[in-house]
């Protein structure tokens, strides 16, 4: 077997990530940032399921972007200062990419996270490693961490955690664990009763773990920053005797402070498997109890219980210290790395002003809802089209006969032929190649005063006028002496000869439901003075759905009169005919497009051309 690194990590430390693990990668940068390092220890990830790009992340307070590759070989051969990797892919592809890795000689670590990898596989990794030289950390594991130069994927969890083991810097005490749970529990009592972790790595709850207790216990022996050596072994395999053989032979010569959890397996009568796959006693030289008297008898520091395990490392290290083998360095401050926005939320450590506000819509639960209306009461209650609009304009269950009246008026403006200026505009928009939504904008985009869009001035100027007590026919004569037209007044081709059986169809419907029409009967009033000069100008479809809206924002029962007058203001009511008539406006785009009609030029003969006679100078 070729031989393998003592050292595993360094500041300088660059390694790649397998697994678009943007989270773990986010917690690898900033531990560098309170390390202190000159740059982040992830030069690049590697993700076989996107193209190439760069992912954004957090260097302290600065963006920086980091690449991410499909291929493997094209991220080693860019970064060939890249020896470690961390692979984070699944228990199906971790195989496969642990094998791959080791085909580049450049990589001297491997630690693997997946669960559940075949233990065939396993072997096979470890095989490998060993004839390459590779120490594989894991499966089944959350890493390792060495203070101040460089942290595996989510080792030793969040920031503030890290900041209270203080595991920015390097202590003088490594330590070994199968567990990443207990590995945060270690950093804990190392960084409460010593100087602070020298180095931690957890090995994996496997039964064939890619590197054993003694690896890294021989690689702390042999490292001369360490100081002292803590072992968290537990029930199953054999390993710690391989530690115990090592101190009896002098092999390692630094204290080792070590305890076996899982000695509470004697107090089952039958084999317990604890949660780790190698957790278990087959023999009973594999039982935590007698690991912990073995290793006491080699030379071992060993507790009485777990729960001594920080007074008896507190032990070792004031020995340490007093003897003059550790000599505590001072301590500096870390930079401060920001919290990330949502923790810090989460925490209630900050507030924002929103950048908008809502109160018609709530997507966020579980079920949609509409001005407080869940979307499933929406349809039990059967609002329909008229309730929803209820809801979604005007914040309000409305009675059925205002749905209904709604949806009669969305009925009634849906089409009015192709001759209309938005359905031209939709056709010609059509003919010209352009898409549904380019279409139906620009047949939208016509709708004004002269156009469709006259319902809310119409619904202004009648309450104007009927609420001051104006008499319709000083209506007529002052909007004429002001020489303005009145909206809602007036059509190309409806009059009272030709009468517009929308307006007929609403009319009927309003006089039987509402339960005023004070305001429609002062514009029919309107209309008889404004026929009598011109049969034209009728109260049109625009001016009756207005001045009907108005009675019934009014009337309804569910506004205050402020209310209603605030609906008409912020211009809800041509709403209703863009509403209505975008039926009719797609209805066209869909119609030229299967009729398969070519670009429309405009005939020259339909065009009076009446250009300035040429002038001389
Ligand atoms: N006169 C609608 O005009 C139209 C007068 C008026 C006092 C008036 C015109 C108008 C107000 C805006 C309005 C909505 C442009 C219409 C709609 C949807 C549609 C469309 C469709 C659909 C029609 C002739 C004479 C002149 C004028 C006088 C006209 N309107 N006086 N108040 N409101 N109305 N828009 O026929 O003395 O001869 O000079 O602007 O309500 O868009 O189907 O087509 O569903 O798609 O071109 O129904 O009324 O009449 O402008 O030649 O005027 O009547 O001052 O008097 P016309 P003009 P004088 S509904």
């Amino acid at each position: 077997p070729a031989a393998k690194a003592t050292t595993l990590f360094s500041k300088n430390t660059k390694s790649l990530v397998w697994g678009m693990q943007t989270r773990a990668v986010q917690g690898m940068l900033d531990f560098d940032y309170v390390c202190s390092r000159d740059e982040p220890s992830v030069a690049a990830l590697v993700y076989p399921f996107t193209g190439d790009h760069k992912q954004k992340f957090y260097w302290g307070h600065k963006e920086i972007l980091i690449p991410v590759y499909k291929n493997m070989s094209d991220a080693m051969k860019k970064y060939p200062d890249v020896d470690v990797l961390i692979n984070f892919a699944s228990l199906r592809s971790a195989y496969d990419s642990t094998m791959e890795t080791m085909q580049y000689p450049q990589i001297h670590t491997i630690a693997i996270i997946a669960e559940g990898i075949p233990e065939a596989h396993t072997r096979k990794i470890i095989k490998a490693a060993n004839e390459k030289g590779v120490t594989v950390i894991g499966p089944a594991t959350v890493g390792g961490i060495k203070p101040g130069c460089f942290k595996i994927g989510n080792t030793g969890g969040m920031l503030d955690n890290i900041l209270a083991s203080k595991l920015y810097r390097p202590g003088s005490v490594a330590y070994v664990s199968r567990s990443g749970g207990m590995s945060n529990e270690l950093n804990n009592i190392i960084s409460r009763t010593t100087d602070g972790v020298f180095e931690g790595v957890a090995i994996g709850g496997d039964r064939y773990p890619g590197s054993v207790f003694t690896d890294h216990v021989l690689r702390y022996q042999d490292t001369p920053g360490v100081k002292m050596i803590v072992v968290l072994g537990e029930i199953g395999g054999t390993e710690e005797y391989k530690i115990c053989q090592a101190i009896k032979q002098g092999r390692i010569t630094k204290p080792v402070v070590c305890w076996c959890i899982g000695t509470c397996a004697t107090m089952f009568s039958s084999e317990v498997q604890f949660g780790h796959a190698g957790a278990c006693a087959n023999q009973a030289s594999e039982t935590a109890v007698a690991k912990n008297k073995a290793l006491k008898e080699a030379g071992a520091f060993v507790p009485k219980s777990f729960d001594e395990l920080g007074e008896i490392i507190k032990s070792v290290y004031d020995d340490l210290v007093a003897k003059g083998v550790i000599q505590p360095a001072g301590e500096l401050p870390p930079p401060t790395v920001p919290m990330d926005y949502s923790w810090a939320r989460e925490l209630g450590l900050i507030r924002k002003p929103a950048s908008f506000m809502t109160s018609i819509c709530d997507e966020r639960g579980q079920e949609l809802i509409y001005a407080g209306m869940p979307i499933t009461e929406v349809f039990k209650s059967e609002i329909g089209l008229g309730g929803t609009l209820g809801l979604l304009w005007f914040q309000r269950r409305l009675p059925r006969y205002a749905c209904q009246f709604i949806e009669m008026c969305l009925m009634v403006t849906a089409d009015h032929g192709p001759a209309v200026s938005g359905a031209h505009n939709t056709i010609v928009c059509a003919r010209a190649g352009k898409d549904l939504i380019s279409s139906l904008t620009s047949g939208l985009l016509t709708i004004g005063d002269r156009f469709g869009g006259a319902l809310d001035a119409a619904a202004k100027q009648f309450s104007k006028a009927f609420d001051s007590g104006m008499l319709p026919m000083e209506f007529v004569n002052k909007m004429k002496k002001d020489g303005m037209l009145i909206m809602g007044i007036g059509h190309r081709v409806k009059s009272i000869n030709n009468p517009d059986m929308r307006v007929q169809i609403l009319k009927d419907f309003v006089k039987q439901h509402f339960s005023s029409t004070q305001l429609l009967d002062y514009a029919l009033d309107v209309e008889k003075i404004t026929t009598s000069k011109k049969p034209n100008l009728i109260l049109n479809v625009d001016g009756f759905i207005g001045v009907a809206f108005v009675d019934l924002l009014r009337t309804c029962g569910g506004f205050t009169r402020d209310e209603a007058d605030e609906f008409v203001e912020i211009g809800a009511l041509n709403g209703i005919f863009v509403l209505g008539r975008s039926m009719g406006f797609i209805g066209h785009y869909l119609d030229q497009k299967r009729l398969k009609q070519g670009l429309y030029r405009h005939p020259w003969d339909d065009i009076s051309y009446v250009l300035p006679e040429h002038m001389s100078m």
